[in-house]
């Protein structure tokens, strides 16, 4: 059984959406981000760092934060969301880094910059939105010719950065910029399992589409 520690953020919303789409039992404990309950000590236990999600398995006792590397344990524990074949494999691992190193931050601070302080900083403001679509046609690009981020799978890839594009709304981006994006995104959305694991925790926020 996983326990899963988290919060309807775009982080937390990967590993909800691949936990529902395995189909395998969770429990959910809400880690408030907005009431600090990333800075209680029986949380950073878990996850040294503060940050959600994090998990523990009952089955063999591990914990671990940072959500890339959850998702990578998830898929090999069950055998789903990663190809074996080599070139597939590491695919899936390049486009999961890209996420990790590229969209969550950068994304994460055009958030910060441009729906939570507008006004605030306008050099951050255009650096973080700039680069925000830097990042949208990088991955137009490799949609344009390929049904999923690794190629032919949907797999943990997709699932790291779908929930990142699904806050399109807040970025100001319109996604019919990018065509292969938002096809790729709708044809996401309509998963029944995307659908369950963005409202995990229950939420009043709708999927916002292009
Ligand atoms: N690289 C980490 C980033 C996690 C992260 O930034 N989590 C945010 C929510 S999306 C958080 O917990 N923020 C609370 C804080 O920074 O105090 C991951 O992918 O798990």
């Amino acid at each position: 059984m996983i326990d899963l520690y988290s919060w309807g953020t775009p982080n937390g919303r990967k590993i909800t959406i691949m936990l529902e789409e395995l189909g395998i039992e969770y429990n959910m404990h809400p880690i408030n981000i907005m009431k600090d309950d990333q800075f209680k000590p029986e949380f950073l236990k878990i996850s040294p760092n503060n940050k959600i999600p994090a998990i523990v398995d009952s089955d063999n006792g591990l914990t671990l934060f940072e959500s890339g590397a959850i998702m990578m344990y998830l898929a090999e524990k069950t055998g789903k969301f990663m190809p074996t074949e080599t070139k597939a494999r590491w695919a899936t691992i390049e486009w999961l880094m890209f996420q990790m190193g590229g969209v969550g931050p950068m994304m994460g601070q055009a958030h910060h910059f441009v729906k939570y302080n507008p006004d605030k900083s306008e050099y951050a403001s255009a650096r973080y939105l700039l680069e925000t679509k830097r990042l949208y046609k990088v991955i137009d690009e490799r949609l344009a010719d390929n049904k999923w981020l690794n190629g032919d799978s949907y797999s943990i890839a997709d699932m790291a950065v779908w929930p990142w594009a699904a806050r399109h709304d807040w970025q100001t981006v319109d996604l019919n910029d990018y065509p292969s994006v938002a096809k790729w995104y709708t044809n996401i959305a309509s998963r029944p399992a995307t659908q369950a694991g963005w409202n995990v925790p229950e939420t009043e926020q709708k999927i916002p589409m292009p």
